[in-house]
């Protein structure tokens, strides 16, 4: 869905009006939005999005874009269909907005907004005000300069982008380690009362757009985290427009879940503003092991526990993907592969875990029902120990298909030994089966079944998610 515009349209708004009137008279070249119209057939899936299955609970599933990847199909793809809310990973930030005092420059934000618009997403803004890619000038001014600056930085971007954003990280990372406020020119000018300038300023330029204070290293209740949950109880107090608290998520496997997440999501909650996960990452000391995999999964799903277990927990957006975009090799000498995808756009056993932690495959729902289109289901007809046998079911309703493929992970370290009625290919944790030459066809209203025999070891758990193609 397109948000409804609040505001009246400007040239941006117009121009993306413009294009996204050409896409539907086919003349445009943007990523085919979420529901597209039935005679674009857009891949079959057996299984929901991620972002679809969080919206079984009122939730979002969302990710960092960044334009710089907009070329490579494989990740816009992705991008498009999976989540339901992007976050500008860089071209928000005040160093690419206003490089020089007063020059504005919005393109790479409106390359965002764009795409999400036309793939039926919200946007969330990254940032306002942070220390960080912070150009020259603003840490170069006299310290009576600043507070104008910052509003007029505030009031400028939220101004523009007005309507088009659902929430906005008014101020980044405001606080050490230990729980005091970080040095910025913001606090040197103003002392902590530059939160407070910042989100009045947000308010009054995009008055509809939830307002919150992002931070790393809150995910459990420790000094950061009581310093952010003290500031957003004064602002409460103090009357300050405050709607939210943005915990990023940037974890580490090597330095263990931070296991009172949700309790310390329900005290935020309970000062009566959302929470949301917004930069949710995991990552590993190279190279990975089944182990290290299987360890990082389970952070993932806690995650998404904690969340649906905070009911005022908006949603969880993992900080882009795949592994080879991810922040955290270019960082964090030695680690990697943080994200739910591998380098050539596989999703990981962590993306199953995700998926299964939603509630997908085998969950609510499973199987094809009027209008569905096609769909596959996953069966273990016999067991015994060490081996299975399973039969994958690949059926049409409202639909049709001439040739498929099935895809999916194993998540306890199956193997497939051989496979009939199909062609089978396993590589690491996922399997890929196409048709055989004489069941590529399923009719509206039928099914094809092929099996396989495989191998397991400790459990056998059904695979969380199957892909359709
Ligand atoms: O550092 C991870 C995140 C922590 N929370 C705030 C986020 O805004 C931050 O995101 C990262 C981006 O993922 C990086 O992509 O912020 C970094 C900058 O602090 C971003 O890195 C920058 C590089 O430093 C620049 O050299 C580069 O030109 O990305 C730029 C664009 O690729």
């Amino acid at each position: 869905m397109r948000r409804l515009r609040s505001r009246p349209r400007t040239p941006r708004a117009l121009l993306a009006a413009l294009a996204g009137a050409l896409c539907l008279y086919g003349l445009g070249t943007a990523a085919p939005a979420q529901g597209a119209a039935a005679d674009t057939p857009a891949p079959a899936t057996a299984a929901a999005s991620l972002n679809q299955l969080a919206q079984a609970h009122g939730k979002f599933v969302g990710s960092a874009a960044a334009t710089s990847h907009f070329s490579d199909t494989q990740y816009t793809g992705i991008l498009g269909s999976e989540f339901g809310q992007v976050t500008a990973e860089n071209e928000m930030k005040w160093d690419t907005v206003e490089p020089s005092r007063g020059q504005f420059n919005y393109g790479p934000g409106d390359r965002i907004v764009d795409f999400a618009q036309q793939n039926g997403q919200s946007v969330r803004g990254h940032t306002l005000v942070w220390h960080s890619q912070l150009p020259g000038w603003v840490s170069g001014l006299p310290s009576g300069e600043v507070r104008t600056a910052m509003e007029n930085h505030v009031t400028q971007v939220a101004g523009r982008y007005a309507g088009d954003i659902a929430a906005w990280d008014v101020v980044n990372e405001p606080f050490n380690e230990d729980g005091t406020f970080r040095t910025s020119p913001f606090y040197n000018a103003m002392g902590r009362d530059f939160v407070a300038h910042a989100l009045r300023a947000a308010k009054a330029a995009d008055p509809n757009a939830k307002l919150c204070i992002n931070d790393y290293n809150i995910e459990g209740v420790n000094a950061k985290s009581t310093a952010m949950y003290n500031l957003v109880r004064d602002l409460k107090a103090q009357g300050v427009p405050i709607d939210c608290v943005g915990i990023q998520g940037h974890l580490a496997i090597q330095y263990g879940f931070p296991s009172d997440l949700r309790q310390n999501m329900q005290r935020f909650a309970d000062l009566g503003v959302d929470v949301a996960i917004t930069e949710l990452d995991v990552r590993m000391q190279l190279p990975v092991s089944a182990q290290k995999e299987a360890t990082q999964s389970q952070y993932y799903a806690n995650v998404i526990d904690a969340c649906l277990a905070v009911t005022r927990c908006t949603g969880v957006t993992v900080w882009g993907f795949p592994d080879k975009y991810s922040w955290v090799p270019g960082v964090f000498d030695g680690e990697g592969s943080a994200t739910l995808w591998n380098d050539s756009y596989q999703p990981k056993q962590a993306y199953n875990a995700v998926a299964e932690a939603l509630g997908g495959d085998p969950g609510p729902g499973p199987g094809p029902g009027p209008g569905d289109g096609c769909d596959a289901s996953y069966a273990v007809p016999q067991e015994w120990n060490g081996g299975f046998t399973a039969a994958v079911t690949v059926s049409c309703d409202g639909d049709s298909l001439s040739g498929w493929s099935v895809s999916w992970g194993y998540a306890a370290g199956q193997r497939l030994t051989n496979a009939w009625n199909a062609t089978c290919q396993q590589s690491g944790t996922r399997v890929t089966c196409t048709n055989a030459p004489h069941n590529g066809n399923v009719p509206d209203g039928g099914a094809v079944t092929f099996g396989f025999n495989g191998t397991w070891t400790g459990t056998n758990p059904t695979p969380a998610t199957l892909t359709l193609g």
